[in-house]
């Protein structure tokens, strides 16, 4: 757990890096609205869709600047997501990071078009060879992986039918296909993303990775809602217990706790496995499954 938690932290100072250079190239339209931007992406977060970027990448010999692209991509959609989850419409949520929230540091109306820029930048910087080096094939697939994880069809669909669903029991079934969209849909991408940039489609690879990815996702997702049920606003950085308080399914109260928690591992064990069938070194990535469920905060 030590040696993940170091690589976690060493691949954070590497994204936060490539994301203020990201920033440090882009002329300022608007002083607020780049203030927005920077604060909901830097200085915070574990870093862990950025890290599954290095890891996979890493594992392929991917190039270090594509990676960079990627992981600073991954991690300004996931900002953004943020963003818009904790705008009154949505979840109204006051902390997030240990800090206030972004519409309620600027102005709503300022949070908003921070989310719209910071989805934007993150296409901007898998397609343009200023940011991304690869070829403009690679540059086009890894836009598509990762346009088509956020839309209507992955984490804006999931969060629409977690909306839809808000003070309604679900059952497990409806839950975990909500979650698949709404948190696992961009973690599959950060794995993807390190994966295409050298892989192309048809090979066996890919397959595994997506399921990783999935599995990791859904992983991830049970162990937050466990998180949310048993842990504080301080350890958290953000409100504990606010599923309960807006009155939504989670894996806890429809399984309870200590389900929650056997299914958490099932699911992880099912990441493991799938990605130790790599020909390879998969240890990384198999602890990364671990962390996603052995995590405090
Ligand atoms: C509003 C377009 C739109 C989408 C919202 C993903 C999402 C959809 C909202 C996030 C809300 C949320 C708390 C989801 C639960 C799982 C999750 C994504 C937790 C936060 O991710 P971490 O723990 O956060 O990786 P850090 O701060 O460490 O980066």
């Amino acid at each position: 757990m030590n040696s993940i938690r170091t690589a976690l932290d060493k691949n954070a100072d590497r994204v936060e890096n490539a994301l203020k250079e990201l920033f440090a190239s882009r002329s300022v339209k608007s002083e607020a609205l780049t203030g927005a931007m920077k604060y909901a992406t830097l200085g915070g977060g574990k870093r862990l869709r950025a890290t599954l970027v290095y890891g996979v990448g890493e594992f392929f010999d991917a190039s270090e600047k594509a990676l960079d692209a990627a992981a600073c991509a991954v991690e300004l959609v996931h900002a953004y997501s943020l963003v818009h989850d904790d705008l009154p419409a949505m979840d109204d949520d006051n902390l997030r990071r240990g800090r206030p929230t972004c519409h309620i540091q600027f102005d709503e109306a300022t949070a908003i078009l921070a989310g719209d820029a910071l989805q934007s930048l993150a296409i901007e910087t898998l397609l343009s060879e200023r940011f991304n080096p690869s070829d403009i094939e690679t540059r086009a697939i890894m836009a598509e992986t990762l346009a088509c994880a956020i839309g209507d069809q992955g984490m804006v669909g999931g969060q629409a039918i977690d909306m839809e669903f808000t003070g309604h029991l679900i059952g497990l079934e409806d839950l975990s296909r909500m979650h698949a969209l709404k948190t696992g849909a961009l973690i599959e991408a950060s794995v993807m993303l390190g994966g295409v940039i050298n892989l192309r489609q048809g090979d066996r690879e890919l397959d595994i990775l997506s399921g990783y990815g999935r599995a990791l996702g859904l992983a991830f997702q049970i162990a937050d809602d466990i998180l949310d049920h048993t842990s504080d606003s301080k350890t958290l950085g953000k409100d504990a217990n606010s599923d309960d308080r807006q009155n939504k399914s989670t894996y806890v109260s429809s399984m309870g706790l200590e389900n929650a928690r056997t299914e958490a591992s099932r699911i992880c064990q099912e990441a493991v496995d799938l990605i130790g069938r790599l020909d390879g070194n998969t240890k990384f990535l198999e602890n990364l499954a671990e962390f996603s469920i052995n995590r405090e905060y």
